[in-house]
């Protein structure tokens, strides 16, 4: 049986359970050949006091000769965590060189959360995101990511009115399909979606504790399971079903991430 091949581009953190140590045990286990394009090598993800970076831009540029020459296409793509601007036109080309036919290009923004962005990141990156999603078939930002994507000012324990009025801004500057990550309604978590033109929503229990890494965990499920079934809604129940299973088995002392190992070793897919 031919399996999708997806391409996934961002960060490989050497601890930390986010983007490429997520991206690739979920993907692969839910029957996805995963190819990858590393941005970077952190030491660890940035949420830790010290972290070091070994940016791969150039590298990038290097392994895309190679597949050129080797004629490699891709089913979809899915991004992540970059690490600067540059890549986002490295990103731009991979597009444009390496789709099969029908690809499909899925965005997680993944650089901020809860009202700010991730240390590495400055509003010229946000600017060239911007600019970057209007290449996309869906987009996976947080609230945080709409919020300083679209320019609305970020506000905390937003109603779904706030959200949907964030999503009609960011839907300005891009005609993909919007899955807002994240949102809250009477003490449930889940997903906005917009697409052409309709919202619809995603529930799911909310669990009391936050954790870091979830949000790669549900790009990369969501990904998989559109790309097996086609369907946002039933990505998103999958994707969020994966991410509560995970914090459920999770021990409250670990200091980084979610137990996914577990969660995906006992997921019923
Ligand atoms: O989980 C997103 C993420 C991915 N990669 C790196 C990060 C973060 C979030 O902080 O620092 C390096």
């Amino acid at each position: 049986m031919l399996s999708k091949k997806i391409l996934t581009m961002q960060d490989l953190s050497c601890v930390g359970q986010c983007s490429l140590t997520v991206a690739l045990p979920v993907l692969s286990a839910m029957g996805i050949e995963t190819c990858v394009l590393p941005t970077a090598i952190l030491s660890n993800h940035t949420m830790f006091k010290k972290w070091s970076c070994l940016d791969l831009t150039d590298e990038t540029r290097n392994i895309m000769n190679v597949w050129r020459e080797n004629g490699f296409k891709f089913d979809a793509f899915y991004l992540g965590y970059l690490g600067s601007a540059e890549l986002m036109d490295v990103a731009r080309d991979c597009f444009k060189e390496f789709s099969a036919d029908g690809a499909k290009v899925i965005i997680d923004p993944a650089f901020g959360d809860n009202g700010v962005l991730y240390p590495a990141f400055d509003q010229a990156y946000v600017n060239a995101m911007k600019s970057l999603i209007k290449s996309a078939d869906i987009i996976l930002p947080n609230l945080t990511e709409a919020c300083f994507l679209s320019g609305v000012p970020y506000e905390q324990n937003a109603d779904l009115q706030f959200t949907e009025k964030v999503i009609k801004k960011l839907a300005t500057i891009t005609d993909a399909t919007i899955v807002l990550t994240g949102a809250e309604k009477d003490g449930e978590i889940g997903e906005v979606i917009y697409s052409d033109g309709k919202f619809s929503c995603v529930w799911a229990e909310k669990l009391p504790k936050r954790f870091h890494g979830t949000g790669d965990i549900f790009a990369a499920a969501f990904t998989a399971k559109y790309l097996e079934s086609g369907s946002l809604e039933r990505a998103c129940e999958v994707a969020g079903g994966l991410v509560a299973e995970s914090i459920k088995a999770t021990d409250p002392s670990h200091p980084y991430g979610v137990n996914f190992e577990y969660a995906l070793k006992n997921a019923d897919r």
